[in-house]
């Protein structure tokens, strides 16, 4: 798998060399030291965000933008977890382009729902015999997938995207979507068939504003729609008025309509002419995800998921959100003393993940001064020792264990042996002082030239 990573940066050295001299395609994401948690994912371009809340746990679907895109460039989708909204863990991509035998190109922006213990994920892509835009829908028996192609076909194809699915307080799923248009059919329970015919929203300014600049568009509305209720009120939050977009809101007192719009969510920031909006409470917060270009090399075509915690206003407004780089609070704290994943990841610099042959993803690409962070680490009264399970076909290197900064308290250093393969794994221990308290663990990767070592998971003891 380590080769995979140099046949990949071969590529984009062809690529770069293909490339007219007045396009600069962005480079791989290597973002310098940072205590910020947004944007949320550091390893690769991520975009159009879809949160979901399953069994105490935000699942977050998100599309893959490839390194270097010049395009809208996406072949895969990638799913991540949290369960205090600063530690990710990686579920690297359960659904991609080929899971589709009839898609061309294009994963774009999509939605997952659950529904009787099976995970729906609606995806638009081109549909290689029409060459238009359609809706595919990948069934799934758990949330990090593997999904598989439900139906072998579109589910529905009208040469437009983004489709977002939301299921009723009565049980009544429906599917929206649209660019330019507005689109919904009413799912069957079966979610993957419907009924009633594809039905068109009406585009009024009374529902979605008015855009400004006299266009073919009248109203706001641009794509990436997003829908779901809080009391009694039906919210429909959109990317608006392109380029760059910004996020807005309308809200109606049923799933149909009639929408009355609302006003701005978030203003237009950051860096990526492109916004995708998803909204979700977990918690007792509400959470607004979004992307923008704010990573090294980001921009339009290489964008950035990112989260900002949000409160209603008393009459069920949503207020003016802002993109930060600190992102929402930690909610609880991170248990030191079970297994957990290398790949669950508050900050990364350096590093790269993929898929680990002992299950799940690793942290690979490891060099010398490398680091990821992982926050709120809740110590206690101190733990002893620190146990992490590692992999090297070169001479390996070591994990420092730091506390607070990439530069903090050394309360730890494990010397990690080459092994003989990039997946043939080990575990190392070794003696921990001075990490008490709640605090955020930083893992240091220290050793001499090109890649050391891979981590799987590690471990302290108390
Ligand atoms: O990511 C490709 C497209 O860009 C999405 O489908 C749109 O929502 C926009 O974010």
């Amino acid at each position: 798998m380590q080769t995979s990573h140099r046949r990949r940066t071969a590529v984009l050295a062809v690529a770069f060399a293909f490339a007219a001299a007045a396009l600069s395609p962005a480079a791989e994401p290597s973002p310098s030291p940072a205590q910020a948690d947004n944007p949320i994912i550091q390893t690769i371009y991520t975009a159009d965000p879809a949160p979901l809340v399953h069994n105490g746990r935000v699942y977050l679907y998100t599309g893959h933008d490839e390194d270097g895109s010049t395009w809208f460039t996406m072949r895969e989708w990638r799913v991540w977890s949290s369960e205090d909204m600063v530690n990710w863990t990686d579920h690297g991509s359960p659904l991609n382009i080929d899971t589709f035998s009839w898609a061309r190109q294009d994963a774009w922006a999509g939605q997952a729902v659950e529904r009787n213990g099976k995970f729906y994920w609606y995806v638009p892509v081109v549909n290689d015999a029409t060459g238009r835009m359609a809706i595919g829908v990948a069934v799934a028996d758990n949330p990090t997938g593997p999904f598989r192609d439900a139906l072998g076909r579109p589910l529905v194809e009208n040469g437009e995207i983004d489709p977002s699915v939301f299921i009723d307080t009565d049980g009544q799923a429906y599917l929206y979507w649209g660019n330019p248009n507005l689109w919904y059919v009413k799912l069957n329970a079966d979610m993957t068939s419907y009924s009633g015919g594809v039905n068109r929203i009406p585009l009024t300014t009374q529902g979605f504003g008015v855009r400004p600049g006299g266009t073919d568009r009248p109203t706001l509305y641009e794509e990436g729609p997003w829908v779901y209720k809080r009391g009694s009120l039906y919210y429909m939050v959109f990317a608006a008025q392109c380029c760059s977009e910004h996020i807005a809101y309308s809200t109606a007192p049923g799933p149909t309509g009639p929408w009355t719009y609302r006003g701005t969510v978030m203003p237009t920031q950051g860096s990526s002419f492109t916004n995708h909006p998803g909204v979700i409470d977990y918690k007792g917060s509400s959470y607004f995800f979004y992307h923008n270009g704010a990573l090294p090399g980001g921009g339009g075509f290489t964008r950035s998921v990112a989260v900002e915690r949000f409160t209603y206003n008393a009459d069920g407004t949503i207020p003016i959100i802002n993109m930060t780089t600190a992102g929402p609070p930690q909610v609880g704290t991170l248990n030191p003393f079970t297994r957990q994943e290398a790949e669950t990841i508050a900050w990364a610099n350096g590093v790269e993940t993929e898929r680990s042959s002992e299950g799940g993803m690793n942290v690979g690409w490891i060099e010398n001064g490398d680091w990821i962070k992982v926050e709120g680490a809740a110590f206690g009264s101190g733990a002893r020792t620190f146990t992490a399970r590692v992999a090297s076909a070169t001479a390996g290197g070591r994990i420092e264990v730091r506390l607070d900064g990439p530069n903090g308290p050394l309360v730890g250093t494990c010397t990690v042996p080459g092994t003989g393969g990039w997946q043939v794994w080990t575990n190392v221990s070794c003696p921990v002082s001075g990490a008490t308290g709640t605090r955020d663990l930083h893992l240091k990767f220290t050793g001499g030239g090109g890649y050391l070592f891979n981590v799987n998971s590690w471990q302290f003891t108390a």
